[in-house]
């Protein structure tokens, strides 16, 4: 069974939702200038308008408040709050986060707050960035602001979402802002940056907080699950899951980002496998890292079925050609959210938050105004049931963040991807259920008791 106090949420993020993006003295983030350069984005598309969520969140609180959401999390721009990244506050910026927060507070909605989605300050980026040991103390200051103006009403925050995308997207291969090829050597550097970042974080919103707060992080990864519950299939999905890959695509691991944070220090493996392109790491860097936090987020879509082979080496089980993907070809494997949260737990042992799960759908307004996406359900419940599976086994998951809310801009293929319970007609800007919201909502109602669960 679900716990009785679980946090039945959705999740959104800040420029994928918002709009506004030169309104209200907001600035400019990597995202708002990557966008307008040619080719980059699916059909030139940009966040510029998004779901005018800025706007509207009125509206959508009241959505949430019907679909009965225990908690949501959002994030907040950087360059709204500070629109050259350090310095001068933005009123405007924090007024409509503040009145966000309000208006989720009064539908009895709990605001999880996430500081950093991938919006860097451009005046930030123009002074190096990641690259820049005093975007430290930069994060940190910015912390303090949130900690200032919102910890009297928010009590749970995150500090990064997904570091292995924006360094390994947006540095490694180029995909994401700012669209840079860089150099191994320096994505190690940056990484780095963003762990002592945010160590700091925690260091400023625990100092400056009204209250007692708890914080964590959103990673993500694909997880690595057992073919079987032989402990040695177990044992190679464990490897699997907490190995760390060539360079060529070093960002896609677990434990580089979570080790120095929750075991306080960078994984043996890693240290030798990517020793020549490494930082100097400094004892002082390491404690700054790993100052504790409460709880463990992970953003989990799919995984890897994997065996022991008979060599004492983990093997990927092959797809089948036929094999269930989503619209955006992410492999369907309900299983992740059985494992991951078990895997995770065993290693890190912090409660743990489903932070984003979801999948993009064909979906299409029918003839009768209503979107059916049966497809959707169908994940959810088989995603869903092996989490309710993990909880019966007795790991402390404490919270599930659908993703998404509503449909956005989905990065470089802009709104070519349908991923929320609500339909965004984006011309009119109309709110349309999708059936998987009425679904959700009962789902919430009954704390999941209709789940089927396997095994
Ligand atoms: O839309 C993204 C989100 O911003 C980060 N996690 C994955 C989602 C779907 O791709």
């Amino acid at each position: 069974m679900f716990p009785e106090n679980f946090a039945w949420g959705a999740a959104t993020s800040a420029y994928q939702i918002e709009g506004a993006v030169a309104e209200d003295g907001k600035g400019m983030h990597i995202w708002d200038v990557y966008t307008k350069e040619l080719g980059r984005i699916f059909e030139g598309h940009t966040g510029d308008v998004a779901c005018d969520h800025y706007h509207r969140y009125e509206e959508d609180v009241a959505i949430m408040k019907e679909m009965g959401l225990k908690a949501y999390r959002f994030s907040v721009d950087w360059s709204r709050v500070m629109p050259e990244g350090r310095g001068k506050v933005n009123e405007k910026g924090v007024e409509f986060y503040s009145h966000l927060i309000d208006s989720l507070l009064e539908a009895g909605i709990e605001p999880y707050l996430t500081l950093y989605h991938w919006e860097l300050p451009y005046e930030l980026y123009k002074k190096g960035g990641w690259m820049n040991e005093e975007i430290v103390e930069w994060f940190g200051d910015y912390a303090a602001l949130i900690a200032d103006r919102f910890s009297d009403r928010v009590t749970r925050f995150f500090t990064f979402n997904e570091p292995q995308c924006f360094i390994g997207l947006g540095f490694l291969t180029g995909e994401h802002a700012p669209g840079l090829k860089s150099p191994v050597r320096d994505t190690f550097v940056m990484a780095h940056h963003v762990l002592k970042a945010h160590g700091r974080a925690v260091q400023r919103l625990r100092e400056r907080a009204k209250q007692p707060v708890e914080i964590g992080i959103a990673p993500t990864i694909s997880v690595s699950y057992p073919a079987s519950d032989q402990p040695e299939d177990v044992e190679a999905a464990r490897r699997e899951l907490f190995g760390l890959p060539d360079l060529e695509n070093w960002t896609w691991n677990v434990s580089w980002w979570s080790d120095p944070i929750l075991l306080g220090g960078y994984p043996e493996e890693g240290l030798e496998k990517y020793g020549p392109y490494l930082p100097k790491i400094t004892e002082e860097d390491r404690k700054l890292i790993a100052q504790p936090i409460d709880f463990y987020g992970q953003n989990i879509y799919n995984g890897r079925c994997v065996y022991m082979g008979e060599e004492g080496k983990p093997c990927e089980v092959k797809r089948n050609e036929d094999f269930l993907r989503t619209a955006m070809d992410w492999p369907i494997t309900p299983e992740c959210l059985y494992w991951g949260p078990r895997l995770l737990q065993e290693r890190y042992k912090k409660p743990i938050y489903i932070t984003e799960n979801g999948l993009s759908c064909r979906d299409i307004v029918s003839a009768d105004g209503r979107v059916h996406d049966p497809g959707r359900i169908e994940f959810l419940s088989r995603y869903l049931g092996e989490l309710k599976r993990a909880c019966a086994d007795g790991v402390d998951v404490r919270g599930y963040f659908q993703w998404s809310l509503l449909d956005n801009f989905e990065w470089c293929r802009g709104y070519g991807e349908r991923f929320g319970l609500i339909y965004v007609d984006y011309q009119s800007q109309k709110r349309i259920w999708k059936d998987s919201g009425y679904w959700y909502r009962k789902l919430i109602a009954e704390n999941g008791r209709s789940l089927l669960v396997q095994n």
